[in-house]
């Protein structure tokens, strides 16, 4: 066998030293980018323009990163107060390609990419792979949605500028994946963490064991995942879980990455910029201290986002990390703010809940959250199932467990109903995770 040779495969992908750029050529190398930035944003946006004009900052005026903090944030029903393409600075006649968030209420989120801007949104993915252990020749198994959803073309744009071949197989179909992955011998797998651990579950119904498929790396992400999980994970497929991090009203995924370090999410911040701020004041917060990520674009031309927050909670460091890359580390998103329960007065995400169950004894790592109303109180009931070897006889002390470790840990009571195996609906995406029985305001 040829093995190919890394450099020749990856083309121009990968640029370790941008990776590793100073802290003083990152920052100017950002300023740059964002004057281009928001000069063409005043140019083609008249939404833009107004909003620079109003906060006094044209883009010739910008003398430093911080400028940025007078213009006021970017929402997401801005986007949808623009629909479909009001926000976009290029006519669609010059664009590569459109997708959309499938929006759960209301019209979706479209976002653009010109032909230059998917070249960098595949050079930043093929960075993020490489980052997580990928490698030129790696045959890639993609099991991320194809479509409107950015997972399944973002991920199989990045391997291909790796070097990598792509199974493009997307989400379902998951007895057919399966046998694939045992034909195929992928080294690397893609799909949203519930969905791989939906796929660990039916091989193992199916007598089969991934942990033997050659599988070394699994690229996570598009929804929140906990260090539990991401144990049952590994335990379960036999793989290296890495997280990885996008949006895409900001590019898709390889906004961040983990690398071989997991001790963070590298933010690329050559072409993005970051904030952590107060949710309730919009102050900006000094690295370290949870909040909401902001994000500004740095090098999108068909769809500049200024200041768009994201609604994700996280906290972010800027100190080098061990693999020598100097570019901010993300911490765990934890969950989105609009997924947040206030629940007697404490605030619960999902994802925390997560983290206190998986690896529970007689658990399984399938749960649902069902928020109802009773009287003025708010009520959570958590459903998960249990393991199939423990008979119905010992759910109620499974039950009674995990109502005691949820109280002492999280400091919320919630009420636990323990499931019979496969009464949780699973997922081949983004796993629903809360079911909301809640009186819609107003
Ligand atoms: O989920 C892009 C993506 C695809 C990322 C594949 C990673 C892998 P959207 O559908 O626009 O884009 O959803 C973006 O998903 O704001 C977060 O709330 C959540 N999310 C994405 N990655 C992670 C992650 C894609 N690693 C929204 N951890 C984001 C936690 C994540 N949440």
């Amino acid at each position: 066998m040829v093995a190919p040779t890394e450099a020749v495969a990856s083309g121009n992908a990968l640029h370790p030293a941008q990776e590793k750029m100073s802290r003083d050529e990152l920052s100017a190398l950002q300023l740059d980018r964002l004057r281009t930035t928001l000069r063409s944003a005043w140019n083609h946006v008249p939404w833009h323009r107004e909003r620079m004009q109003a906060a006094g900052l044209h883009p010739d005026d910008l003398r430093e990163l911080a400028d940025l903090q007078r213009l006021p944030f970017t929402v997401k029903t801005d986007l949808r107060d623009h629909y479909p393409f009001g926000l976009f600075t290029r006519p669609v006649s010059s664009l590569a390609r459109i997708h959309a968030s499938s929006g759960t209420t209301g019209k979706p989120t479209v976002v653009g990419y010109t032909m230059g801007d998917l070249d960098r949104w595949a050079d930043l993915m093929a960075r993020s792979m490489h980052c997580a252990g990928a490698r030129a020749g790696d045959l890639v198994h993609n099991a991320y949605g194809y479509g409107l959803f950015t997972g399944g073309l973002g991920a199989h744009d990045g391997a291909t500028r790796l070097g990598c071949a792509v199974v493009p197989v997307s989400g379902g179909g998951t007895e057919r994946q399966i046998a694939l992955i045992m034909d195929f011998h992928p080294r690397v797998l893609c799909a949203t963490p519930s969905y791989a651990l939906a796929m660990a579950e039916v091989a193992e119904q199916m007598g089969v064991d991934l942990r033997g498929s050659g599988l070394a790396v699994g690229m996570f992400g598009a929804e929140p995942w906990s260090a539990a999980m991401r144990e049952e994970i590994e335990a379960r497929i036999g793989l290296r879980a890495v997280d990885v991090y996008g949006l895409s009203e900001i590019m898709g995924p390889g906004v961040a990455c983990e690398c071989e370090c997991r001790a963070g999410l590298h933010g690329w911040e050559d072409h993005f910029l970051f904030e952590v701020i107060d949710r309730d004041t919009g102050k900006p917060l000094p690295d370290g201290e949870a909040g909401e990520l902001v994000i500004t674009t740095l090098t999108k031309e068909a769809l500049p986002m200024l200041r768009y927050r994201t609604r994700d909670i996280t906290r972010v460091t800027r100190e080098r990390c061990d693999c020598g890359r100097t570019h901010v580390r993300i911490l765990r998103v934890t969950g989105r703010s609009d997924d947040m329960l206030i629940i007697r007065g404490v605030n619960v995400y999902p994802s925390q809940v997560e983290a206190v169950l998986v690896g529970r004894p007689g658990l399984a790592p399938h749960y649902q959250l069902v928020v109802s109303r009773q009287g003025h109180l708010d009520h959570l009931r958590v459903e998960v199932e249990a393991l199939p070897d423990i008979s119905e006889d010992g759910y109620p002390a499974l039950a009674a467990d995990a109502v005691h470790h949820i109280k002492s840990i999280i400091g919320v009571s919630a009420e636990i109903a323990v499931l019979a195996p496969g009464s949780v609906p699973r997922s081949q995406g983004k796993a629903v995770r809360v079911r909301d029985l809640r009186p819609k305001e107003g």
